[in-house]
Formats: C-alpha cells, structure tokens, sequence
C-alpha cells in the first residue's frame, strides 16, 4: 500500500463533488488516515501538579456547593481534546471535592466509575445502600446502573481522582442516567461488609454474579500497599513496570471493572525503567515518593497526588528518585476483550 492518497485530477474533483450532496465519500482519499499503519491518536502526555490544582478546586468550593453542582468536579482534559471532557481518547479523570457537611446526592449512571483517594479522611461514598468510607490510596468502584451518593461528615476537605468511561459510552451511544429520589439513598448494609464477604480469597457459598464488576468495590491502600511491601522483598523487579499489580474481581480473575484495567506499581529507589508501549493510554497518579517518566523528548516530574497521562502507543520509562507508588487507570479490559491490545518492550 502506497502511503499517499493516490493524485487528484480535475475528473476526480468533479466527481467527488457530486458525492458529496448523495452523503457519499470516496475512500481511497482518506484510507491511510483511517487505517494507519499504527495508533497515531490526537493525546499529548500532560500533567497535573496537585499543588497548583488544589487552589483551583478549592476556589470551586467557594464558588458552588457539591448540591448544586451535582458533582462538584474539575476534569482534567488532555490539551489535545479540549472541550471534550476527556483524558485520553476513551476515559474520563477528574478531581472532585467534597467539603465538610455535603452531600453529592444520590444518581445512577451506565457510566462506570472509579474514585482514587488523594486527600481527607472519614468521608464516604455510598454504593447500592453500602457506604465506604475513603482514605488516602483507597481505590473505590461505583458499578454501572448502581446508585451512588457522596457525603463528608469529617471536618476536612476530602478530594479524591474520578476515572470514568464516559468517552467510551458516548462512543457507544449508550449513556443513561437516573437521578435519585432522595439526596442520600437508604443505607442497608453495613460499612466493610462486600468487602469481608468477597474480599478475603472466600465467596459466600451459592453466591452468582450480580453484573460484570467486583462485588468488592473497595480496594483500601492499607491493603495494596502491604501486598507490594511483602512482594517487594523478592526483589524481582520488571525491567519497565518495576512491581505491578491489577486490581482484580476476586471470582473471575478478571479486570475489577468491565471498561477499565487498574493498577498500582512500586517502584524502587533508584529505578530507571526500560522502554515500554501498549495500546492502552493510561492516566497515573503518583501515591507516594517522587522520580519522572519520559515520553518520547519530554519528561513528567511526578510527586505525591499529580496526575499525569501516558497516552496509547507512546514509548515511555519511569524513573524513580525515592521508592515510589503509582496508580493507574487505563481501558486495557477493553481492548483485551475485543482482541485489540498490544504491548511492545525496548529490545
Ligand atoms: O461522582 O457520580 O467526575 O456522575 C463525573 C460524573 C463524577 C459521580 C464525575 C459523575 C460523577
């Protein structure tokens, strides 16, 4: 296949004109920017410093309370998509803030949700009638189609990384939502109960699968941080991702979440990862430590709370100047399960 579009004549031109009206399209004009020999997406990597956003966010506190706006939430764009709400080409990020004594009130959406907690303690969101309540590092799901609320009862801001697939079910054309009839739905369970009951490698034993996510939708840092503690003494490092784990759904195996893939890394003290790309754009946050990943000619200098996004097929490394822990979030399941995702290591 020739790499460019084949010549235009007069005869053509003409032709292509007349098309154009019956809501028809030559091809061979537009092939090789259709198929392209690889992803050649619009995102640009770009990162979030929490402490030049955090006075954004908190100046949004001032401006409109978590009740009026819904959701009182910043979305971080990548630059290359702006005005589309979206991180990379198919997930969504954005940095909410809840303040002491509101409430987000209860909805429900066919977009699926994950909150990463990057500061506050003791506020809780609540998920089909089970609060959690939120901790730096905790990683929470809120399922498809479930009803959700947020609410702060500590004295502190709370402000936690939301992950969605809202890019994604756009593509789909499949959005629904529901707004609740009460601002905080009825709490019917209590605190930590899917988590003792699906979480601890036992299932109840005639339990079936409700839907496609985790019947543990709390993943609290204390938790993923111990098992890379004990995993780290092994010392067997990759050489690109360092130690990484994913999230799983303790009774499949499986991604916690249908339409996005999450991990957390440790990286050593010192680490300089070797080149690494895969068709999954991923958005990082940095839990702990600090060091810089390079993409392509430039580099993110990360610390604790930035965020930052590795867009899909980009050659990239991660350093680390202090041991380091980084969250991320990508559409990788997705890709998986459609037959689409690869991967490609520096020789
Ligand atoms: O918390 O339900 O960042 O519905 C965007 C849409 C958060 C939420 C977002 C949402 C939510």
């Amino acid at each position: 296949m020739e790499d460019a579009a084949p010549p235009r004549t007069p005869e053509r031109e003409a032709f292509y004109e007349e098309l154009a009206p019956r809501h028809m399209a030559p091809l061979w004009e537009v092939l090789r920017a259709l198929i392209t020999r690889e992803p050649a997406g619009p995102c640009v990597p770009v990162i979030w410093h929490y402490d030049e956003v955090r006075p954004y966010l908190m100046r949004s506190g001032a401006l409109i309370t978590a009740k009026e706006a819904e959701r009182r939430v910043l979305i971080l764009e990548n630059p290359a998509l702006a005005g589309k709400a979206a991180a990379t080409h198919t997930l969504y990020a954005g940095l909410q803030l809840i303040l002491p004594g509101e409430v987000a009130p209860a909805h429900r959406h066919s977009q699926s949700a994950l909150r990463f907690v990057l500061e506050g303690e003791g506020a809780y969101t609540a998920v089909d009638g089970e609060r959690t309540y939120m901790s730096p590092g905790d990683f929470i799901i809120t399922p498809s189609w479930t009803w959700h609320d947020h609410g702060n009862d500590s004295d502190r801001p709370m402000v936690w990384l939301d992950g969605l697939d809202i890019p994604l079910v756009s593509f789909f054309d499949a959005s629904f939502m529901e707004p609740g009839n009460a601002e905080t739905q009825l709490v019917t369970r209590p605190d930590g109960d899917a988590l003792a009951r699906y979480g601890s490698g036992l299932l109840p034993v005639d339990w079936k699968p409700a839907g496609k996510t985790s019947p543990v939708f709390s993943y609290p840092y204390a938790r993923t941080r111990e098992a890379l503690e004990q995993m780290k003494r092994r010392q067997d490092w990759d050489a690109c991702h360092g130690l990484k784990l994913r999230y799983i759904d303790p009774s499949t195996g499986e991604s916690a979440m249908p339409t996005m893939s999450t991990f957390m890394q440790l990286l050593p003290h010192g680490f300089a990862g070797a080149s690494y790309r895969s068709t999954d754009g991923a958005v990082y946050v940095c839990v702990e430590g600090r060091g810089e990943t390079r993409i392509g000619d430039q580099s993110l200098a990360w610390g604790p709370r930035d965020v930052f996004v590795v867009p899909s097929w980009a050659k990239h490394s991660h350093r680390a100047a202090a041991e380091s822990v980084l969250f991320s979030f990508s559409d990788r399941t997705v890709q998986e399960k459609l037959g689409l995702w690869r991967e490609e290591r520096a020789a």
